[in-house]
């Protein structure tokens, strides 16, 4: 369902953007890499009604796709910012200075290429401010229809299968009630293998992060016989063609996370059978608005749906539980207690598992507040443009 209420226009005074290190309760290896402590930017829309925040999703090293903290942090302090408090892209004239209206975010930052995790976490803070000046929830605003959402939890590359089982039984005695474990050349059918053997029939998909290409094609079909959900990601971002070819091949459906840049790559994939489950990350399609529609399309078009994760912040992955709890989320997410990454959360209220799930927040707007002693604390480096 489209949004069915437009959020009002806010007055911008400005944007405050920190860049913060969070460490990580444990390494989290993926194909591309392991990463100990989280770099991500967290942005404050400053505006005459209060503030609003949102969370760049970037890593540190531009691995898991192009974009990267550095990188985000300059776009947004040289052009994305500016043209948000303008109103104008260069001698275009948009709108009033100052004012904006969540739904008018992406637009005004469209005639820039790419960017779309910076774009996404200045719409989240523009959207926060004006549903918190509102009185009105993430969540009713996309139009959730659960109050909590079923939490699943990406485990990295472990040490060992051994060492993976281990991982994977702590989550599974917390009460997460999907594993996904991530997977590479070498450390693919061993350690599937080796979750099945230990705990039977439990939801289980595989993580590949673009790990392989059309001629381990043998490799990726001998995980059939594991009856996973599905397996994410396999071949290159840019590779549809590859990955339908592929999706012909396996029995195990293929879900695409890095190649949904947009709801246009989503319609795309679909239409060339490129994967017949989608993962629905705010950061990597530009935005809340842009995960709705591509929402709307796969329900529309019965194609089952899961929110990503990337390792979010409290404002983040309150996000996510509010996008999460629209109806085509038909498969748990990686949408995790805080405590599956951190030890101290930017929030006063981290998400916390509750019987396998984790609630969507009521309050105004994201629903969370800021904790400003841990956001101070945890911040490397801050900068704020103001009209
Ligand atoms: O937030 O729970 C989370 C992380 C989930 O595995 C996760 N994200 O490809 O889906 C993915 C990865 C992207 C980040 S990897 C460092
Ligand atoms: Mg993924």
């Amino acid at each position: 369902m489209p949004i069915a209420r437009p959020a009002a226009s806010v007055a911008l005074e400005g944007f405050e953007l920190r860049v913060l290190h969070l460490p990580l309760v444990a390494p989290f290896t993926t194909s591309f890499g392991t990463e100990t402590v989280r770099e991500v930017i967290v942005v404050r829309a400053l505006t005459s009604g209060g503030d609003g925040w949102g969370e760049i999703v970037t890593q540190a090293d531009p691995l898991y796709s192009s974009e990267y903290t550095q990188g985000a942090w300059d776009v947004a302090l040289r052009f994305l910012v500016p043209a948000l408090l303008d109103g104008a892209v260069g001698d275009r004239a948009v709108r009033e200075p100052g004012l904006l209206a969540p739904d008018d975010v992406a637009g005004v930052l469209e005639p820039f290429k790419g960017h779309r995790m910076a774009k996404a976490g200045l719409e989240l803070a523009v959207l926060d401010a004006a549903l918190r000046a509102e009185g009105r929830s993430l969540g009713e605003y996309v139009g959730a229809v659960r109050d909590r959402v079923p939490s699943g939890v990406s485990v990295g590359i472990q040490r060992d299968p051994a060492a993976l089982v281990d991982t994977v039984r702590g989550y599974l005695d917390e009460g997460y009630v999907r594993i996904k474990i991530k997977i590479k050349p070498g450390r693919d059918v061993g350690d599937t293998a080796a979750v099945r053997d230990a705990f039977g029939t439990i939801p289980l998909q595989v993580d590949a992060n673009s790990a392989y290409t059309l001629a381990d094609a043998d490799t990726l079909a001998e995980l059939d016989r594991f009856d996973l959900l599905l397996i994410e990601q396999p071949l290159q971002e840019d590779d549809l063609v590859d990955h339908a070819t592929l999706a012909r091949r396996l029995r195990t459906p293929v879900c695409l996370d890095e190649s949904i840049v947009s709801d246009k790559a989503a319609a795309d994939a679909l239409a060339l059978g490129s994967a017949s489950v989608v993962n629905i990350k705010a950061g990597r399609v530009g935005g809340y608005l842009e995960a709705v529609r591509i929402h709307d399309r796969c329900l529309a078009a019965g194609v089952p749906v899961w929110c990503g994760g990337m390792l979010e912040t409290g404002i983040g992955r309150a996000a996510n539980a509010a996008l999460a709890a629209l109806p085509g989320f038909t498969l748990p997410g990686d949408v995790s207690a805080s405590s599956r990454f951190y030890t101290r959360d930017i929030v006063t209220e981290p998400a916390v598992l509750e019987d396998g799930h984790v609630r969507v927040p009521t309050g105004h707007g994201l629903g969370v507040e800021i904790d400003p002693v841990a956001l101070d604390d945890f911040t490397v480096a801050r900068e704020t443009l103001t009209r």
